[in-house]
This record gives structure tokens, C-alpha cells and sequence, in this order.
């Protein structure tokens, strides 16, 4: 059985080709000035370090005719799937639905909400969009990992403690073997990060895995 050496220990893939590449929320709006992620008060550019890695990851993925799924934050134009809560939140000067520099923020077809050009999604790659910060509310992304008959899931994109690990949560949950790729995430607080990492490990792996893409590449 292929493995790919993890923490807390090592992660068993599957040999039917079911697992699936993650790629969480590496739209504009986390990723580049003037959208949702700065309105709320956060410095973006860190989070431009991990494309070159998520590219690889993906190419490697894509080389193995293995599934890539992306997903989008975002919501209908009229807002009727985003609470008022979500919108209240942050207080920021820019809320959700307001027109931005990269047009209304986190709102579905808008400039800022496409996936940045490096990550732009290839034929053959799904693309969920989504309301929630986990990408299984809401959505048809059981339906679909059932469908592609997929039981493992490796996790890249932003950020490491808001959607990416709601997300690996809402799958851990639902039975799948979850791996978050260390260097695929980035978070705007680098101390989320790492203690995000932690959690995930901790108690003999009580959410999932983690490793490097190296070792991800290695065992694939
Ligand atoms: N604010 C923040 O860190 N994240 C989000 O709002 N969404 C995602 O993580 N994609």
C-alpha cells in the first residue's frame, strides 16, 4: 500500500485511486489587496508563499489522472445565503456585498472572487462554490466525493484555521482520511497555523495527518 510518512504517523493511501486533492478558497479575495480577506484587517501577501507549492501538488495530481477539487467562498448576489450574522461580522469598512476595488465582495461571479490566474482550474478539475467556511454545507461536495468514489482527502489552501479546518473537520466527521498538507496552507496569523497543525495531530491524530509536500510527492 502506498504511504506517505505523516504525522502523527504514517498515512495509508488508498491503491483505487481514492483520494482527492483540496484546494480551499485561493480565490482574489483572500489573496490579493482590496478584497475580503484585507477588508477585515489582514495582511494578504503572506499568504501568496504557498501557490508554487499548491500549483506542484496539483499538477502532481492532475499527472496521476487523480481528482482536484477547488473550492470558492462566496454568495449569491442578492445575499439570500449569506446570514446577517456573517455579514455583521468583522466590522470591518468593507462588509460583504459591498462594492470594492475588485468589485462586491465575497459575492459569486465578481472579479475578486475568482481563484487567482497561477490556480486558474483546469479541464477536468470541480470547482465548489460555497457559503459557509466549510466546504460541506451547503453544498454538493459529499455527493460528488461518492460519486468519484474518494475516502481520502488532501488538504491545501487558505486559511489554515478558518475554512480549511472547518472543512477537514465536516470530512473527519464524515469518515474520510483527512492529511493537511503543512506548507500547502497558510493562515494570516502564522501562530493559527501552527497551532492548527498541532490540533490536527494531536491524540493520535484526532482530525487527520499532516505532512510536507515533499513527503505528500514522495508517497503519491
Ligand atoms: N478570514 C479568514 O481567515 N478566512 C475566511 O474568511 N475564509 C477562508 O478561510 N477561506
Amino acid at each position: 500500500m502506498p504511504t506517505i510518512v505523516a504525522q502523527p504517523y504514517d498515512y495509508d493511501l488508498p491503491t483505487d485511486g481514492g483520494v482527492a486533492l483540496i484546494i480551499i478558497d485561493m480565490q482574489r479575495d483572500f489573496l490579493d489587496p482590496g478584497g475580503f480577506g484585507e477588508a477585515l484587517g489582514n495582511d494578504v501577501s503572506r499568504l501568496q508563499a504557498i501557490v508554487p507549492t499548491v500549483q506542484r501538488l496539483r499538477q502532481a495530481f492532475c499527472d496521476r489522472n487523480l481528482l482536484v477539487i477547488q473550492t470558492v467562498e462566496g454568495h449569491q448576489a442578492d445575499l439570500s445565503d449569506c446570514p446577517a450574522s456573517k455579514r455583521q461580522r468583522g466590522r470591518g469598512t468593507l462588509k460583504i456585498g459591498d462594492p470594492g476595488p475588485m468589485g462586491r465582495i465575497l459575492v459569486l461571479g465578481e472579479p475578486g472572487n475568482s481563484i487567482i490566474p497561477e490556480l486558474t482550474p483546469k479541464p477536468g478539475e470541480l470547482v465548489i462554490e460555497k457559503p459557509g467556511k466549510g466546504a460541506f454545507y451547503a453544498t454538493p461536495l459529499q455527493k460528488m466525493l461518492q460519486a468519484h468514489g474518494i475516502t481520502h482527502l488532501i488538504f491545501t489552501g487558505v486559511t489554515t484555521e478558518v475554512c480549511v479546518q472547518t472543512t477537514m473537520r465536516e470530512a473527519n466527521d464524515r469518515g474520510y482520511e483527512c492529511l493537511l498538507v503543512e506548507d500547502g496552507t497558510e493562515s494570516y496569523f502564522p501562530e493559527f497555523k501552527q497551532a492548527t497543525l498541532a490540533m490536527v495531530q494531536a491524540q493520535g491524530g484526532i482530525v487527520g495527518w499532516t505532512a510536507t509536500a515533499e513527503q505528500v510527492l514522495a508517497g503519491l
